[in-house]
């Protein structure tokens, strides 16, 4: 069956507001005037009907599947065409349809490979309603606490640490080591670097050496992330000198969970509806892609935020806006989310561009935006949140963090073309956000959200709208491109997005294969 009338059929459907079985597609694809096959189904089925069924195909036509001899020899009034009643006699080695009562659209998972059955998906943690920072100094006070604490207890065992308060009081010479957030670094004016760390005592300096291997750590510090230090103490106990690093990290041994069978998930994010930019022909060829027999075994569709472009989010923005009103963007979103199959299980969480707070960790959308949003009931959570399916985590991250890592990180590290690098450092740190004050705005919880508390098995975020993916330490990172052509912003400083494809994620051996539809 040739793809492209498939993808046809399905996109004709789907504008008019059907879902399909993939054997109803097969059929019309296969019919002399797929076209006209079509319309003559579409005459026939009952008006309650939104998944278009083998069965509606095979009574509309004869058994031998030509579409214009059906059409040209059937009468005008398709009212009420005998066969269409049980649709068994025509369509020879199909089950029964006895258990489909009336159809809904999120009824069509006869389109998918196997049985929703087989399907787990677990979602942790989730802090939407759960928000209980105030703002106020002492609630940035916990949330660094906990991160301290938490990622700290990742490191202790590895050194034998001292407090800050402790250190100082210690014999000149003596070897020492310290668990802390990075609180400022500096270069001396002999070209050294000064790493100040501070623990719940105090801070204390940390001098790198410039002749030492681990000055090229010191280019991928940031500012608020937790690491520890191992050096010798100066003379006068004022300043260690740095002999050894160590990061939160994953470990190098990490073996992530597979899915124990052929499933596979999408990942996309920074979709943009309401942008003049943003790409509907190749959003609808995406979604039409996703009914053919070619994506049968996609089951999963991971949305990492940005659903629309949102009113007032950058200067000028509004000049490009091809809908004003943020509802209306939503309402479009809607739309275009319909079109994808009825039967994927959908995740999503909101990116900067959408209309929750800015700050970090981002609750998932208000009850009136999920209302709107109902097309195929979407699981919606915050940003980040860790989505378990069948058995494999997945971070889902948006990614505003990535803008500062890769502005503050050498270009071999991190940079826009192979975002995944910058992922790499996310993982490194073991937190999605490191470095407040910045690009990212942090909204102080008591817990701190944005630590990475499990090592996930595919971290996923987008908002770069750049493609990339690559393992660390054998966890797979994505960023995952997005549906908006370049913005005229984009283009004075020379950002060129990847526009129009989706990763798509084996889950029983975490491969990975881009589809294109731009
Ligand atoms: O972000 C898309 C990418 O473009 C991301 O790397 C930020 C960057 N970007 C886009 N517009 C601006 C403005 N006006 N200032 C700074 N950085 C920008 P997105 O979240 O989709 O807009
Ligand atoms: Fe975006
Ligand atoms: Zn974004």
């Amino acid at each position: 069956m040739p793809l492209e009338a498939s993808a046809r059929i399905v996109s004709e459907l789907t504008t008019r507001g059907y879902n399909a079985e993939r054997e109803a597609v097969t059929k019309l694809a296969a019919a002399e005037d797929p076209h006209a096959a079509l319309e003559r189904v579409l005459e026939n089925v009952p008006d309650d009907v939104l998944v278009v069924r083998a069965d509606h195909v095979a009574a509309a036509l004869p058994a031998d599947g030509t579409g214009t001899a059906a059409r040209s020899d059937a009468p005008a009034d398709s009212e009420s065409t005998p066969s269409t009643s049980t649709g068994t006699d025509a369509t020879p080695g199909r089950e029964s349809t006895e258990s489909s009562p009336v159809e809904t659209e999120g009824s069509s998972h006869v389109d998918r490979a196997a049985d929703p059955d087989l399907r787990s998906l677990e979602i942790i943690g989730d802090m939407t309603g759960q928000s209980t920072g105030t703002g106020e100094y002492e609630d940035f006070v916990s949330v660094f606490r906990d991160r301290l604490d938490r990622l700290g207890s990742k490191l202790r065992g590895r050194v034998n640490h001292r407090p800050a308060s402790a250190i100082e009081d210690m014999p000149g010479g003596s070897d020492v080591a310290m668990v802390g957030l990075v609180n400022d670094i500096r270069s001396t004016a002999s070209g050294h670097w000064l790493i100040e760390l501070e623990d719940a005592t105090g801070t204390f300096p940390w001098l790198v050496m410039k002749d030492r291997e681990y000055v090229d750590l010191v280019d991928e510090l940031l500012c608020d992330e937790v690491l520890a230090m191992e050096g010798t103490l100066a003379d006068d106990s004022g300043i260690a000198f740095v002999d050894s690093m160590y990061f939160p990290d994953v470990p190098r041994t990490y073996e992530p969970s597979t899915a124990d069978r052929h499933v596979q998930a999408a990942l996309i994010s920074d979709v943009h509806v309401g942008s003049e930019e943003f790409m509907a022909d190749a959003w609808d060829r995406f979604a039409d892609w996703l009914h053919t027999d070619q994506a049968r075994h996609v089951e999963y569709l991971l949305i990492g935020g940005d659903m629309v472009e949102g009113v007032g989010v950058y200067p000028d923005q509004d000049e490009e806006l091809d809908i004003v009103d943020i509802y209306e963007q939503y309402e479009a979103f809607n739309e275009h989310l319909k079109k994808v199959p009825g039967d994927l299980e959908i995740v999503m969480i909101p990116g900067n561009h959408d209309a929750v707070r800015l700050a970090e960790p981002q609750p998932g959308f208000d009850e009136e935006l999920r209302e709107i949003m109902s097309a195929h009931d979407p699981r919606i959570v915050s940003n980040p949140s860790t989505v378990t399916i069948e058995g494999v985590s997945v971070l889902m991250y948006h990614g505003v963090s990535l803008d500062e890592v890769i502005a503050e990180l050498p270009e071999e590290k991190a940079s826009y073309d192979d975002p995944h690098k910058a992922m790499y450092q996310l993982l490194k740190k073991r937190h999605v956000a490191p470095q407040f004050g910045g690009h990212t705005r942090l909204a102080p919880e008591e817990e701190d959200y944005l630590v990475m508390e499990e090592v996930p098995d595919i971290f996923h975020t987008g908002h770069v709208h750049k493609l990339g993916f690559g393992k660390y330490h054998n966890v797979l990172a994505i960023n995952s491109g997005c549906w908006q052509a370049q913005t005229d912003f984009q283009k004075s400083v020379n950002i060129d997005p990847d526009a129009g494809y989706a990763p798509i994620v084996d889950l029983d051996t975490l491969d990975v294969t881009v589809q294109k539809f731009s």
